[in-house]
C-alpha cells in the first residue's frame, strides 16, 4: 500500500498543515521526516486553532499514529511542551513514536545558530534562531547526538564532550562567549529519558511494517522545496531535505513505495527570512496580502514577505519532487484584486528564461515577466465545489495549473478544514 508525500512547493507556509490534517483521518500513519522546531504547521479546526511545531500536523487525526522520522532535529523542551499543549487541550498524544537515529537540538546549537547570524551581520540567512543549522552540521560532521545516545550515559557524555571540544574553542576566542559544560548538557538531556524511553522505536522497521500491511503511511514535510538544503536558494535555505527525496531518508521509507507526492502551492508566493524572491512585493499590494492572508511566521511572529505567483518556482517544485498533485491554497486571499499579475517567466539580464535559472546569481537577477488574469471580488470563503467559484477565479486556476506541471486536485478558500473544494 502507498506511502503518500506532501511538500510545500515555494518557501513554504503554504498550508502544508492544514493539508495533512485533511488526509489524516484517511491514513494510517504521519510522518515528520526534516527540520525540527523551526516548522509551524496551523490546523483549524472550527473555534480551535493549533500551531504544531516539531509534532506532526496527523497527530490531531484521532486513529492516526503520529512518527518523528530519523531526518527530525528535535529540541527535547519542545517536544514536552507541544505534547503538554496538545493534552491540555484533549487531544491524545500517547500513539507517538520517536526514532532512535533522529538527532538532539543541543542546547549549545541554539546558542550557535543565534551567534552564527549576528557575526553574519548583512549576510545572516535569517534563521528561525531554533538551533536547526548547527545540529545538522553537527549530524553531517558526525558530532551529533542522537535520542539513542540519551539511554547510554557514558556513549553519551563521550559525544557531548567530543561535540564541545571545537564549539568551546569557537564560542570563547571568537564569540567571546563562556565555555559550556558537558556536565550541564548531560544532566539536561538525561532528564527527560524516562519520560522518551516509551516513545522511542525503530521506525523505520514500524513503517515498514505498516507498508506490508496495507496501511497507508503521509510523508510530511518541514519548510519547502527552495528552502530545500540542496534544491533551495542556497545558502538561503534551511539545512534539510525538504523535498520527496527527504522523505526516503528522512524517514526510511525507499522510493519504490512512494505512489503520490502531493505539492502544496499557495495562490500568491510568501517567503520568510532573506534570500531572493522575484517576484516579491514592496508596494500597498504586498501589505494587502500580508493582511488579508495573515502572513506572519508561525514559529517567530515575522512578518512573512509576499509577492505574485510564480509558476516557474511551481514547476521546478513539480519536477524536483515528481509532483502528481497540488493543492493550490488561500484562493480566497486573492479576492477584492481587478487583475491578478501571475509571473510566467523570468527576465534574466535582458534575456527571457521560461525555467528556473541554472545559477544562484542569474536568480538573483530574475524580473518577473507576469499575465495578468482578471481578478473577482465575490466572497469566496463559502464555495465547496468548483462551480461554486466565480468565473473569474475558476479561469485563475485553470491558468495557474496550466502552467505549473501538475494538476491541481484541491483548491482551499479558507483556513477551516471545511474551507475546501475538492476536484479530484
Ligand atoms: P532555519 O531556522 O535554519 O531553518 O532557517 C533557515 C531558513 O529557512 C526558513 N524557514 C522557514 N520559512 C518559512 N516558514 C518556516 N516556519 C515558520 C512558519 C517560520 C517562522 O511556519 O512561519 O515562524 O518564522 C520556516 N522555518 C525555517 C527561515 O526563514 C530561513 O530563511
Ligand atoms: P505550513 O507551514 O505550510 O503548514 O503553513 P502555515 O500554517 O505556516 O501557514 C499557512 C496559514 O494559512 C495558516 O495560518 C493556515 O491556517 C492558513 N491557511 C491554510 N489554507 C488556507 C486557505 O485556503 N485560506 C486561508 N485564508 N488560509 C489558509
Ligand atoms: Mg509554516
Amino acid at each position: 500500500m502507498p506511502a503518500v508525500v506532501i511538500v510545500g512547493a515555494q518557501w513554504g507556509d503554504e498550508g502544508k498543515g492544514k493539508a495533512t490534517d485533511l488526509l489524516g483521518s484517511r491514513v494510517d500513519y504521519v510522518v515528520k521526516f526534516n527540520g525540527g522546531n523551526n516548522a509551524g504547521h496551523t490546523v483549524v479546526i472550527g473555534d480551535e486553532k493549533y500551531a504544531l511545531h516539531l509534532l506532526p500536523s496527523g497527530i490531531l487525526s484521532p486513529g492516526c499514529v503520529p512518527v518523528i522520522g530519523n531526518g527530525v532535529v528535535i529540541d527535547l523542551d519542545v517536544l514536552f511542551q507541544e505534547i503538554d499543549g496538545l493534552n491540555a487541550r484533549g487531544i491524545d498524544t500517547s500513539q507517538l513514536l520517536v526514532s532512535a537515529n533522529a538527532h538532539v537540538i543541543a542546547d549549545y546549537n541554539r546558542t550557535l545558530d543565534k551567534v552564527n547570524e549576528r557575526f553574519l551581520g548583512s549576510r545572516k540567512i535569517g534563521t528561525t534562531g531554533r538551533g536547526i543549522g548547527p545540529t545538522y552540521a553537527d549530524k553531517m560532521n558526525r558530532l551529533g547526538i542522537r535520542i539513542q545516545d540519551l539511554f547510554d550515559e557514558k556513549i553519551l557524555r563521550a559525544k557531548v564532550e567530543g561535540a564541545l571540544d571545537l564549539k568551546n574553542q569557537i564560542l570563547t576566542k571568537i564569540y567571546n562567549r563562556r565555555a559550556v559544560s558537558a556536565d550541564e548538557i548531560v544532566e539536561t538531556l538525561l532528564g527527560h529519558v524516562e519520560r522518551l524511553r516509551p516513545m522511542v522505536a525503530d521506525t523505520t522497521l514500524v513503517l515498514e511494517q505498516a507498508l506490508k500491511a496495507d496501511k497507508t503511511v503521509l510523508l510530511e514535510a518541514g519548510q519547502a522545496t527552495l528552502l530545500d538544503v540542496d534544491h533551495g536558494t542556497y545558502p538561503f535555505v534551511t539545512s534539510s531535505s525538504a523535498t520527496t527525496g527527504g522523505a526516503c531518508t528522512g524517514s526510511g521509507i525507499p522510493p519504490t513505495r512512494v505512489t503520490r507526492v502531493i505539492g502544496i502551492v499557495k495562490a500568491y508566493a510568501t517567503r520568510v527570512g532573506e534570500g531572493p524572491f522575484p517576484t516579491e512585493l514592496f508596494d500597498e499590494d504586498g501589505e494587502r496580502l500580508r493582511t488579508n492572508g495573515g502572513e506572519f511566521g508561525t514559529t517567530t511572529g515575522r512578518p512573512r514577505r509576499c509577492g505574485w505567483y510564480d509558476a516557474p518556482v511551481a514547476r521546478y517544485a513539480a519536477r524536483i519532487n515528481g509532483v502528481t498533485d497540488f493543492v493550490l491554497t488561500k484562493l480566497d486571499v486573492l479576492t477584492g484584486w481587478d487583475q491578478i499579475p501571475v509571473c510566467v517567466a523570468y527576465d534574466v539580464d535582458g534575456e527571457r528564461v521560461d525555467e528556473m535559472p541554472m545559477t544562484q546569481t542569474g536568480f538573483h537577477h530574475a524580473k518577473p515577466i507576469y499575465e495578468y488574469f482578471p481578478g473577482w471580488h465575490e466572497d469566496i470563503s463559502a464555495a465547496r465545489e468548483f462551480s461554486d467559484l466565480p468565473a473569474n477565479a475558476q479561469a485563475y486556476v485553470r491558468a495557474v495549473e496550466a502552467i505549473s506541471g501538475a494538476r491541481i486536485s484541491t483548491v482551499g478558500v479558507g483556513p477551516d478544514r471545511e474551507q475546501t473544494i475538492v476536484l479530484h
